[in-house]
């Protein structure tokens, strides 16, 4: 009995396996587009596409990867970290921590980014090629801004304080291409925040 049910199930699907075998139906207008992390994707940790991590931490170790994408998603005509600008959101890393960082570049348009304190990322037209702190940016971060390329490196803040990483091609921190890094003294733990109004609002 159970084997002739699995026969006719068997049967029953077979027509419908005719049916794959044809192309694809047409893209209609109104079709959800996939949440993009693009070709970056790959430098977030594995399994977390669609929700993505971009932070990891070892606490006794008093360290912190930070995965920063530029154009994440077209939010501010591109010029996003991981979705979000205008230091809207970013990380809080506490005082002594390493901080590694992996930047990827999800666009055709050069940027890049480095930290500098949150004032200047605000108002300063250029940002020059040096850092606040030590080793924090990309290589040459106002004149060759990266494409669709990966670059790591790795800083530890020996100061407290309102600091952004920040895109150092020129006019773009002043845009918006900025997120917060604050380096606080009593924190336990990095955080990464995100703005949880307007993420619940689908922004
Ligand atoms: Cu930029």
């Amino acid at each position: 009995m159970k084997i002739h049910h699995a026969l006719s199930m068997l049967l029953a699907i077979v027509p419908f396996s005719g049916a794959l075998a044809t192309p694809p139906e047409e893209k209609k207008a109104g079709d959800p587009v996939p949440e993009k992390a693009g070709r970056c994707c790959t430098v977030l940790p594995k399994g977390e596409i669609k929700n993505p991590v971009f932070l990891k931490q070892d606490i006794e170790k008093k360290e912190v990867e930070v995965f920063i994408i530029a154009t994440f998603d077209k939010s501010n005509y591109g010029m996003n970290f991981n979705g979000l600008s205008k230091s809207e959101g970013g990380y809080e890393i506490p005082l002594g921590w390493k901080v590694k960082v992996t930047f990827c570049n999800n666009s055709d348009v050069p940027h890049s980014v480095m930290v500098v304190e949150a004032d200047v990322a605000e108002r300063k037209i250029n940002l020059g090629e040096d850092p606040y702190f030590d080793g924090a940016t990309t290589p040459k971060p106002n004149t060759l801004g990266t494409t669709n390329k990966i670059e790591k490196f790795e800083f530890t803040p020996d100061e407290a304080g309102d600091f952004s990483f920040a895109c150092g091609f020129p006019t773009h921190s002043a845009n918006g291409h900025r997120i917060f890094l604050k380096i606080k003294k009593d924190l336990k733990q990095a955080t990464f925040v995100v703005p949880a109004k307007e993420k619940a609002a689908g922004k």
